[in-house]
């Protein structure tokens, strides 16, 4: 079955005029290397690509998927709260993820701390979320794979949505529900400063993160790995990991859940 387009227009009607600037090429190699070279861009400049050539995850890995199986966007913004806060805004657009792929789709949606979309029956990785920062600018970039198969999926920790039971869905109304969820949280997290508990966004990303309560086993660059059991998010977003040694706090790192969910 050929994959139906984004439609651009229909996007733009369904969003309105809280997104000032939203476009979708056929392919570039990087929809956050595009936002991030535009830094003069609007605030809430949206680019989807049907394809990406050279899609970037964390830590100098890749993004890769077929075109027009998935979403693959960034979204450019200048939060304007202090830059002590901007340690959530990956957790952020977790959240305004999960909550717009609840929406249209119905499926399960939770995350693996900090920000992977995990979804389906043992839980696998739909959609992972790389924000980069410049000055005053952060581009949120978010990977989602929809109508993925199985032998499309580079990785076999990874699942679509239509994997996890999604039926047919309609990609234009998908990315239209993510960033009204995402202008939503943003809006409220921007109103209270960046005070992520006051605005509601610290209690709603532990509602959704399946890492908390889980063993976990964490890789951190340079350091021995860390185990133990995570108990929650701290203040600043981070993983607090209960083991033999106490608790550690965690800033950034891959988690393993030791469990399968
Ligand atoms: C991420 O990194 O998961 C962040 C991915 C962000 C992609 C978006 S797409 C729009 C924007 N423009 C970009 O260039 N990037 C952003 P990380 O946690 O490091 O995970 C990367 C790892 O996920 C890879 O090493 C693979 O193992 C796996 N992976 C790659 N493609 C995948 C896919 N389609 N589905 C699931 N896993 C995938």
């Amino acid at each position: 079955m050929p994959r139906a387009a984004l439609d651009v227009e229909r996007l733009r009607e369904l969003v309105g005029r809280r997104w000032p600037r939203i476009d979708v090429v056929e392919a570039t190699p990087s929809t956050n290397a595009d936002l991030l070279a535009r830094r003069d861009a609007a605030d809430r400049t949206v680019l989807a690509a049907e394809l990406q050539t050279s899609g970037r995850g964390r830590l100098d890995r890749t993004w890769t998927s077929p075109s027009r199986a998935g979403l693959t966007f960034s979204v450019l913004t200048r939060p304007g709260v202090p830059m002590l806060q901007w340690g959530w805004i990956p957790l952020l657009a977790g959240v305004a993820l999960a909550e717009g792929v609840r929406e249209t789709t119905g499926v399960d949606a939770a995350l693996k701390w900090p920000n992977d979309l995990l979804v389906g029956d043992p839980m696998r990785k739909a959609a992972g979320i790389l924000v980069q920062s410049s000055d005053d600018v952060a581009v949120i970039g978010i990977g989602l794979n929809v109508s993925t198969t199985a032998e499309e999926l580079p990785v076999d920790t990874a699942t679509s949505l239509a994997l996890a039971g999604a039926g047919e869905v309609d990609r234009t109304a998908l990315l239209a529900a993510v960033l009204a969820r995402l202008d939503a949280r943003l809006a409220q997290w921007v109103d209270h400063n960046g005070d992520a508990t006051a605005c509601g966004l610290a209690d709603a990303y532990r509602t959704l993160c399946a890492t908390i309560g889980s063993p976990v086993r964490i890789t951190v660059t340079g350091r021995d790995p860390v185990q133990g059991d995570a108990v929650g998010v701290d203040l600043a977003g981070h993983l607090v990991v209960r083991g033999p040694a106490g608790e550690q706090i965690v800033g950034a790192g891959d988690v393993e859940h030791l469990r399968t969910l």
